[in-house]
């Protein structure tokens, strides 16, 4: 993110809810998270087999493991890692290195300091991990910060064929005659869009207003990053490749606001199966419980 294109990022961050930096980390930053990447993922496939070996349940095991990385497994199959979670409690250089960098690019963009709120890497394995039509804000919202800006980092290339994020063209413009509840912003007043309640769908955009979006594929290199705010609606389709598609999710939220990392960390561990954790996810959770 240079100086000269700054105010041009700030304005379309404002209208779109997102922008994206090629190739905004270094590469020794890159390299950093492809070895936390690997020896996460390693962790998170010890930890499944681990609870499946003992006859445990997830939800179980993390009531009573309160620091342990998050594993969270793939709708069809409780021995595959769909995403892990709690990144920064689990690895030095995340906490030390890349959040730092994360926090000064959104501070760049926004003029305002932002803390970590939580943290992901979803796997995209092949033949999975689609993600329906949601706003992150839904999932959130059992805590005070009404406003967040998540940074997806790209650890392999995300292609069309591979599963992509998608986002709208401009959905405040697309969606302006809609009456729905508006929060008042640091960015303005954004929409809360009518979504799904309970069952299979809970916390999808309803079908009726995603027709009214253009979606955009955001094909990205290893390395790109994609800056986003909680309101944007996005979504992504399955893996239909032979590989991975991995990208770390780094979620920020304003610092005026408070911490609540670890606060929302202990929830997770000890409400594992509470939906509102598992929102237009692909995980073996939503089968067993919605
Ligand atoms: O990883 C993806 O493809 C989509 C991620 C996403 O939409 C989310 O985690 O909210």
């Amino acid at each position: 993110m240079n100086n000269t294109n700054i105010n041009e990022l700030k304005e379309r961050f404002i209208q779109q809810g997102f922008i994206v930096l090629p190739q905004a980390l270094s590469h020794t930053d890159t390299a950093t998270l492809e070895q936390v990447s690997q020896a996460l993922n390693k962790r998170s496939q010890e930890l499944l087999k681990a609870v499946k070996d003992d006859n445990q349940n997830l939800s179980d095991f993390y009531r009573e493991n309160l620091s342990e990385l998050i594993a969270v497994p793939e709708f069809d199959n409780d021995q595959k890692v769909c995403r892990y979670e709690y990144i920064k409690g689990y690895s030095q250089p995340v906490r030390d290195i890349i959040i730092p960098k994360l926090q000064q690019m959104i501070h760049k963009l926004t003029g305002t300091d932002f803390v970590l709120f939580k943290d992901k890497c979803n796997a995209k394995n092949p033949g999975g991990g689609a993600f329906e039509p949601h706003q992150d804000i839904i999932a959130y919202d059992q805590f005070a910060p009404a406003y967040h800006v998540t940074a997806a980092i790209f650890l392999d290339d995300a292609t069309m064929e591979n599963g992509c994020l998608f986002f709208p063209e401009n959905y405040q413009h697309e969606l302006a005659s809609l009456r729905t509840r508006r929060v008042t912003t640091p960015v303005g007043d954004l929409p809360v869009l009518p979504s799904y309640e309970g069952g299979k769908a809970h916390g999808n955009i309803r079908q009726e207003i995603c027709d009214q979006i253009n979606w955009v594929p955001i094909t990205a290199k290893a390395g790109d990053v994609v800056l986003f705010d909680s309101y944007v609606p996005h979504c992504s389709k399955k893996n239909d490749s032979l590989l991975t598609r991995r990208a770390m999710f780094f979620t920020f939220n304003p610092l005026i606001d408070g911490d609540f990392y670890e606060a929302y960390y202990t929830m997770k561990h000890q409400e594992f199966d509470n939906p509102k954790f598992h929102i237009a996810t692909p995980t073996a959770h939503r089968k067993s419980v919605l």
